[in-house]
């Protein structure tokens, strides 16, 4: 028995969990041995929602052992077949779990429940069904090949996992963003060390008492809590039995994290920051405009890698759009999230929240109007200490103010008219950032116009944040390497292996 197996205790529930967010390492919880915790603190008024274990180089290498066993266990030799009808469990056992599951995101992100129950964690149970679908039906290539002897050869490629996955998260989306990866990595085979985001504890943790309920062998699922440099992320991005490492979250952390991965030469799947643009044309559904485009700046406080932080609208209709964008953000309720009536949660931490108010006051030094918002809403009782800012738009700053240019991650955006399709689209492409963009137009000609130009991985026509999982998900330029959706995650979560035989 390890040090770390020693201190294993059991967890049953949300409200253990919440407590104390022990680490899932080979189908046990615990504490570890740092000794260290940290304060998980609501965004909603800066209360203590409980303590998070701080794992280090111990507990991330017990994990990283724990899968890379699991690999040559009961999980290696499972058919295809029982693999499959396993995540088909998870999913429904996620689903029976449905309330938990919510109360748990909602507790650590603030965001509002309406919102959690139609996209966290319907789609945390649908990333595992959806890539048992893909995994159980996807063929591979054979190749009849001449030989000198006529006899020929016969070449055909098997799929086999790539091994131990590391999958490091964001907070935004918790169980959304994890799931997309740990669904595709245990439907090819693999088996995963998940380090979820130090500001959202709660949904990977209860996931394990998921795994263990419908019999996933231990060691397939593993959990270490943690901070990433010094901490559990870099230990585990640097940890040499990780066989590949997938990452969702910042750039710039991207970049640290392809550095780690390139000791060992282990393959990267990097889905990134965004400065995404919307285009909306003056022959564009006024009113479908203005839906998506509240959606798509405001959704969870604008804090969707997704979300539009540029919009760009054509001069005829610039006054009306600005209007009616501006109408509806000053419509949008800030509140709890279990208040029906609550459209809008606060940032994530009272450290976001600084870096957005940085941009806000930024935005008015670099000669922006502001439109509505720019500054902290008046909450009442205790969550006038949480992490609240008012929903912004501004117009009127020039192209390479740095407000327009970088990711800021919050409820805003900024508005400038073009006068042609040729200079909207170069005003869309000029960023470093590649990830996303609406275009809101009516002319069908356009759209495909458009969006055939647009240097971005997705490209949403008159909607936003549809999405078909089985269609390709990833960023171009700084947005990230690698896609991941449907048959496209094969190509990061499985090793391709041909055999040549020789008639
Ligand atoms: P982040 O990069 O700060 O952190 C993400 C994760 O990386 C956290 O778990 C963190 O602990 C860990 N980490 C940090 N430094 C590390 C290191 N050196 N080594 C290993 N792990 C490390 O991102 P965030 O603030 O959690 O999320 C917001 C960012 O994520 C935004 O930039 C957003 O655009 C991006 N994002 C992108 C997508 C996408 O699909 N492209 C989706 C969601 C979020
Ligand atoms: O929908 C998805 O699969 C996905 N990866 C969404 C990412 C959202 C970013 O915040």
């Amino acid at each position: 028995m390890t040090a770390l197996s020693a201190m294993a205790q059991p967890v049953d529930g949300l409200e253990a969990a919440r407590r104390e967010a022990l680490h899932f390492i080979n189908g046990a919880f615990t504490k570890g041995q740092t000794g260290k915790s940290w304060e998980n603190r609501s965004p909603l008024d800066n209360s203590v929602i409980g303590l998070v274990h701080e794992g280090g180089e111990a507990e991330v290498d017990a994990a990283v052992r724990a899968a890379h066993d699991a690999l040559k266990g009961d999980w290696g030799r499972m058919t295809v077949e029982q693999r499959t009808t396993l995540l088909g469990a998870v999913a429904d056992e996620i689903n029976n779990r449905f309330d938990e599951f919510l109360e748990a995101e909602c507790l650590d992100t603030g965001k509002p429940m309406g919102l959690a129950r139609h996209i966290d964690i319907p789609r945390g149970a649908a990333n595992f069904k959806m890539f048992a679908d893909v995994i159980k039906t996807i063929p591979t290539e054979a190749f009849e090949s001449a030989t000198p002897d006529g006899a020929g050869a016969l070449n055909y490629s098997l799929r086999k996992p790539r091994g131990v996955i590391a999958v490091v998260c964001p907070w935004n989306l918790p169980l959304l963003l994890m799931t997309w990866k740990v669904g595709p990595a245990l439907a090819c085979g693999n088996t995963v060390v998940v380090k979820p985001s130090e500001e959202t504890p709660l949904t990977a943790t209860l996931l394990g008492e998921v795994m263990n309920k419908v019999g996933v062998p231990k060691g397939v699922y593993n959990v270490v809590h943690g901070f990433g440099p010094e901490s559990a992320g870099a230990y585990l991005t640097g940890h040499p039995l990780v066989d590949g490492v997938t990452f969702t979250g910042e750039t710039r952390t991207g970049e640290a994290i392809m550095r780690a991965a390139s000791s060992g030469m282990r393959p990267v799947s990097l889905e990134l920051g965004g400065k995404n643009p919307a285009l909306v044309f003056a022959d564009c559904d006024m009113d479908k405009a203005i839906e998506g485009t509240m959606r798509s700046v405001f959704a969870n406080c604008g804090q969707v890698c997704l979300g539009t932080e540029r919009v760009y609208v054509e001069r005829p209709i610039f006054d009306e759009f600005v209007a009616r964008l501006k109408a509806g953000a000053e419509a949008l309720t800030l509140g709890h999230p279990t208040d029906k009536a609550t459209n809008l949660g606060p940032l994530i931490s009272q450290e976001h929240r600084d870096k957005v108010l940085s941009y806000y006051k930024l935005a008015v030094e670099e000669g922006a109007t502001v439109v509505t918002g720019g500054g902290v809403p008046e909450m009442p009782g205790a969550m006038a200490d949480g992490a609240w800012v008012q929903p912004t738009i501004w117009t009127g700053l020039s192209d390479d103010a740095r407000v327009v240019r970088e990711e800021i991650f919050g409820p805003c955006c900024h508005i400038r008219p073009f006068d042609t399709e040729e200079e909207a689209v170069a005003l869309a492409n000029d960023t470093q950032y590649g990830l996303a963009c609406s275009v809101w137009t009516e002319n069908l000609s356009r759209a495909h116009r458009v969006s055939a130009q647009m240097d971005v991985g997705l490209c949403w026509v008159n909607s936003w944040f549809l999405r078909d999982l089985r269609t390709p998900f990833g960023g171009s330029k700084q947005s990230g390497i690698g896609r991941e959706g449907g048959v496209h995650s094969l190509e990061f979560y499985t090793e391709l292996s041909n055999v040549c035989i020789k008639l």
